[in-house]
């Protein structure tokens, strides 16, 4: 790997007037320490930083690039779209094909309203969720991120039944005590919560595989088990797809495990690297948003022109190809077999899970399935390996409790090359 010369002084002049010198945190390598890489361009599976290195990207954007950097119906559409304007803050037709292509792969989708983030679009659906229960409590689980709104940056409290507190400073004790946390996977702490506050609990929210505490899978049963416990108690359950969206299967998770939330909330891979979220679902509960319904939520930049063709050409090339979850399948499984091969010639107890093509690695002997798991697992060994990938051309996300993905642009050579400098990586660091 060459100099990251550039990367170094862009990194001290951005923070001179950037909070972090980023404008997301995890994108700072604090959780693996190290100079974070100011990138160039992407092509396909790369990435080129401003030095001229170039990176086998498992980051795709946080998940939004299904098909990898550059896509060329994303990329065309987007120019068809500059030709004719960037942004009109009026309904456009392509607003209608987009909601009704969003509608046509989600089925528990009936109608659809489009935001800018994925925050937008979980803290749209927990107010709606409110609105249409009349109940004040939300239950979230440990480990899983659903945005930055005060109602989600919230850490359990003292014990398992308490209300939750602050995680964050800013976020009042009045906006976290509406929200109960549980740890993921447990079925019987859900129960109990119910139990607990059953009658003021509006939502339960979850990522159906999580992708923000490192990738951990649900249970088999326990999104059944939510899903029955919210219809028992009267509430509603969402499902956080903004990264399980469009990325497990073309419904996402609830195709893949068969359970019907009743709103869900997408982003990342709808807008193919473009600022967008959506939430939706049942009519009589969507029918409730403004002017519709009394449910204000509201957006400049909403449908915008840009995200929306972007959007469609996403969705359409996914329609198109009615094998590329297979293959995105196929791939991911043997990607995944001989990792767990070069790491065990090493002796190195790892433990990863997958979904499809999102996938996750902790230096853990012990199964992670939720975030007492996760957080146990060595974060220090995965910051050595992150490094050590990073020179050897491989670019992981700065952070053992994100999720990596891989895109159609992952050809096998690309995996093969990407395996070779895991072994090289694990060569020069074994002993
Ligand atoms: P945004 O507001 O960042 O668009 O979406 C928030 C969000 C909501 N729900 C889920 C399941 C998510 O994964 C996210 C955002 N994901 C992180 C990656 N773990 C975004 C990366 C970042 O924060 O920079």
């Amino acid at each position: 790997m060459r100099s990251i010369a550039r990367s170094e002084t862009l990194f001290a002049r951005a923070r001179n007037c950037i909070p972090g010198g980023v404008n997301s945190p995890v994108r700072a390598f604090r959780a693996v320490g190290g100079t974070p890489r100011f990138i160039a361009r992407g092509e396909g599976p790369y990435l080129y930083d401003v030095d001229g290195n170039r990176y086998i990207d498992y980051v795709c954007s946080w998940g939004a690039l299904l098909f990898g950097h550059g896509f060329s119906p994303v990329r065309e559409a987007l120019l068809e779209a500059m030709g004719r304007g960037i942004s009109y803050g009026a309904p456009t037709e392509a607003e209608v094909e987009l909601a009704e292509l969003i509608c046509r792969l989600v089925p528990s989708i009936e109608k659809v309203r489009l935001v800018n983030s994925g925050t937008e679009a979980t803290m749209s659906a927990v107010r709606l969720a409110r609105a249409c229960t009349g109940r004040p409590h939300i239950v979230k689980f440990e480990g899983c991120y659903h945005g930055h709104a005060d109602s989600f940056l919230i850490g359990a409290g003292s014990g398992a039944l308490t209300l939750g507190v602050p995680s964050s400073p800013g976020v009042t004790p009045g906006a976290a005590r509406d929200t109960l946390l549980a740890p993921y996977n447990d079925l019987e702490a859900v129960e109990a919560l119910f139990a607990a506050h059953g009658g003021q609990i509006a939502a339960v929210i979850v990522e159906p595989v999580a992708g923000n505490m490192g990738c951990v899978l649900p249970r088999p049963g326990f999104l059944e088990g939510l899903r029955r416990l919210c219809d028992r108690h009267g509430a509603l359950l969402i499902f956080d797809e903004v990264m399980t969206g469009f990325r497990l299967a073309p419904g996402g998770a609830q195709e893949r495990y068969g359970v019907i939330p009743d709103l869900t909330t997408l982003g990342k891979i709808l807008g193919g690297g473009l600022p967008i979220g959506a939430y939706g679902g049942r009519r009589e509960l969507m029918d409730q948003v403004a002017p519709e319904g009394p449910v204000y939520q509201a957006g400049t930049l909403s449908g915008n022109p840009l995200a929306v063709a972007a959007g469609k050409a996403m969705l359409g090339s996914i329609l198109a190809d009615p094998g590329l979850y297979d293959r995105l399948e196929e791939q991911a499984g043997m990607f995944e077999a001989e990792l767990r091969a070069r790491f065990a010639r090493f002796g190195e107890p790892v433990w990863i899970n997958r979904a499809g093509s999102m996938m996750g690695i902790f230096f853990s002997a012990e199964p992670v399935v939720d975030y007492r798991s996760a957080t146990g697992s060595d974060t220090r060994r995965f910051a050595r390996l992150f490094h050590a990938l990073l020179h050897e051309g491989v670019y992981l996300p700065p952070s053992p409790f994100e999720a990596f993905f891989l895109s159609t642009a992952h050809t096998e050579a690309v995996l093969e090359a990407t395996l070779e400098a895991v072994s090289r990586a694990l060569e020069g660091q074994s002993g």
